[in-house]
């Protein structure tokens, strides 16, 4: 720690303060830095899970999705390699309950989806024939209980009733396989039986509310409310039948005749995650209520900013409207969610609504899963297709940890260590009123112009600060309160520095929440960006 006041370096320009918000970015990185953040995530998964000791349920199945689409994205051997691994460690085969029909159940079709990516790969010992056995299977049922609404039907040599489609989850975890199926090996009869299966949950079932255009998770959620008395919308049941759809977009030909369907109920869906994403970029555990447990849930905003950044690739969204939000969702999650050494965190885990911080499932630091890993995978690939820029973004970091740091009087400042933390550590300053502040000089910062960001702690004790530049405030308030610790990133703005020179970054506290306990303020880096 050293004193402030090493010479008077000349001031910064800051351009057009809060023209672009003090908010999480909103330009799509470049196709390298996309690239790498899945990777990082991917391969440390790999690393601490052996292929084999993933299962070929719906949540193995979703994780397999997302590695062989990064496969396929990227060409990284390694990742097909995995899911060939896996998928001859299940022998291609589906999750059996002991029942003839295995892998009738929704949740047990989704290995085909990697199985059939690898047969069209050409992988030693690919088949799709235990897939190809349990879609058959469900279409030679005399009657589908799903389309005459025989809920719970019992289906020949299983043990216990079953119903494939009462929930949405169904929507990403069978309908990519009927569709690509389907498409494959020219079956007709699957599409349809697909499209029968949507307009049921949409119709019959009613799980497409009428007046917003969200979905419930199945039917029971028609009538609950959550605990502030609004509509219970399940953030990952969203993201199930947004990418689900994305998917069914991309893969269908265009010419069925129920594709304006799929597209009109995606581009609905769509227009209605749109207006309900967080300041913060993520969409909420329950995206009809704000309040409603407020962590930030990286399966759900993973899932649903594939589906808006496909449906841009695709040419059905307005770049225009869609783009800043989808670029948006991803640089947040990329701020908070991926730790250090590759471990992609607030993950809500297996379950099926929004859940409160004392359950085990709550989306937090140390809360990660398989499915979880897999639609991240899979939104860096749509994400990579919508970035026009090559290479990557050079970043020069200023870690708050290790410039000379100063506090207002009669306040204090420490360094923690953090997983999370850029270089293992942030700073965090305990200030108790407003206009205290909290002062780092990055030493030798070269001339140039740059886009300016910050990346921070946001934690229940936090407050409002305004960051200064050599004394000159410089973009606008960020509020660094939330009831759940994370570290975020804001984007303040461009910067020019004519010469090459220390310069000061201030952080003062300018109010705060009314909900925060304090005026604390936690900065973990400066960055400074050049696309
Ligand atoms: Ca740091």
């Amino acid at each position: 720690m050293s004193c402030l006041g090493l010479g008077s370096p000349p001031l910064a320009n800051a351009l057009e303060p809060g023209l672009q918000g003090q908010t999480t970015s909103t330009a799509v990185p470049p196709k390298g830095d996309i690239r790498a953040a899945g990777t990082k995530v991917g391969n440390y998964w790999m690393k601490k899970n052996q292929a084999g000791a993933n299962n070929n349920g719906w949540d193995g199945g979703v994780l397999m999705l997302g590695i062989i689409e990064h496969w396929r994205q990227y060409g990284i051997a390694s990742y097909k390699d995995y899911a060939q691994a896996w998928a001859q460690s299940h022998s291609w085969g589906l999750l059996s309950d002991g029942c003839k029909l295995t892998g009738n159940y929704h949740n047990r079709m989704t290995a085909g989806y990697t199985y059939l990516r690898l047969l069209q790969a050409g992988s030693a010992g690919a088949t799709v024939a235990k897939v190809t056995q349990s879609l058959n299977a469900q279409l030679a049922l005399p009657v589908s209980p799903e389309v005459t609404g025989l809920v719970n039907h019992q289906f020949p040599g299983c043990s216990s009733r079953s119903f494939s489609w009462k929930a949405v989850d169904a929507e990403f975890t069978a309908l990519p396989v009927w569709i690509t199926m389907g498409k494959w090996n020219g079956r007709l009869k699957y599409y349809n039986r697909a499209s029968a299966l949507q307009s049921y949950q949409a119709h019959t079932m009613g799980l497409q509310d009428p007046t917003t255009k969200l979905w419930y998770r199945d039917e029971s959620y028609k009538t609950k409310l959550s605990p502030n008395g609004l509509k219970i919308h399940w953030g990952r049941g969203q993201g199930w039948i947004a990418a689900g759809l994305a998917i069914t977009l991309t893969e269908l030909p265009t010419d069925r005749s129920e594709y304006g369907t799929y597209r009109t109920r995606f581009i609905e869906l769509m227009k209605a995650l749109r207006v309900r994403q967080r300041e913060d970029g993520f969409w909420n555990m329950n995206v009809a209520d704000p309040h409603d447990f407020p962590a930030p849930e990286t399966s759900a905003t993973a899932l649903i900013t594939f589906a808006m950044a496909q449906g841009i690739n695709l040419g059905i969204l307005s770049s225009t409207t869609y783009r800043p939000v989808a670029a948006k969702a991803w640089n947040a999650m990329v701020a908070t969610t991926i730790r250090n050494d590759g471990f992609l965190g607030y993950c809500q885990k297996t379950g099926l609504e929004p859940v409160p911080p004392t359950s085990s499932k709550y989306p937090d630091d140390d809360s990660t899963s398989n499915a979880c890993v897999g639609v991240f995978l899979l939104a860096g690939t749509a994400m990579n297709d919508l970035s026009t820029k090559a290479g990557k973004a050079t970043v020069t970091r200023y870690e708050a940890e290790s410039m000379a740091t100063t506090v207002s009087a009669g306040d204090l400042q420490i360094d923690v260590t953090s997983k999370y933390a850029s270089g293992g550590a942030s700073n965090s300053a305990t200030l108790n009123a407003v206009n205290d502040q909290v002062r780092f000089t990055a030493t030798n910062v070269p001339a140039g112009t740059y886009n300016l960001r910050v990346r921070f702690r946001r934690s229940p004790g936090n407050g409002i600060w305004q960051l200064t530049s050599n004394g000159v405030e410089t973009g606008s308030t960020t509020d660094g309160y939330d009831v759940d610790p994370h570290y975020a990133e804001v984007d303040v703005g461009t910067v020019y520095y004519s010469t090459t020179a220390n310069r000061v970054y201030g952080f003062k506290a300018v109010g705060k929440n009314v909900a925060s306990n304090g005026y604390g303020i936690g900065i973990d880096c400066i960055k400074l960006v050049k696309p």
